[in-house]
């Protein structure tokens, strides 16, 4: 049976920065998503601590809402069969030093806070944060 499925994708502050985003969007059409939206914002401290509330028991949240709020983002809908997952091994492990060849981070990433990318992990949470950033 087909599982065709949405998730959020981000690209981040460092990746935008450096004028990455076309490159990126360009490896996720080459493994077969879809970018059904897309959009580029610059994104509040607050909605960035609410985006990322999961996390606010962390030792690095402030930081990590600081830095997703720093700097233009692309945030987009992508879609692919298992697309959650697709995604998330698209992208590599959180630390772009331990991600493995031909994945977003081991490519781009510069630290495991300037990661470059953003996706969702599960399909509860691809609902919420689509509906987050894309609510109409
Ligand atoms: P993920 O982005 O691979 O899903 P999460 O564990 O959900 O990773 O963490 C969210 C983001 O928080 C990561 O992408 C990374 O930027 C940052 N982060 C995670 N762990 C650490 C850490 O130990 N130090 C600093 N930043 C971290
Ligand atoms: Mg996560």
């Amino acid at each position: 049976m087909s599982n065709v499925e949405q998730t959020l994708s981000i690209i981040k502050p460092d990746a935008v920065e450096r004028n990455l985003d076309n490159e990126i969007q360009q490896l996720f059409k080459d493994k077969g998503f879809q970018i059904i939206k897309e959009k580029k914002i610059q994104i509040e401290k607050s909605e960035a601590e609410e985006f990322y509330k999961v996390h606010q028991t962390k030792p690095f949240y402030n930081d990590l809402c600081s830095y997703l709020s720093s700097g233009p983002i692309v945030v987009m809908v992508i879609e692919k069969e298992n697309g959650i997952l697709a995604n998330r091994e698209l992208m590599g492990a959180t630390n772009p030093k331990d991600a493995q060849e031909g994945t977003i981070r081991k490519k781009y990433g510069i630290s495991i806070d300037k990661n470059s990318v953003h996706g969702s992990d599960s399909p509860e949470n691809a609902k919420i944060e689509i509906n987050f950033f894309f609510k109409d």
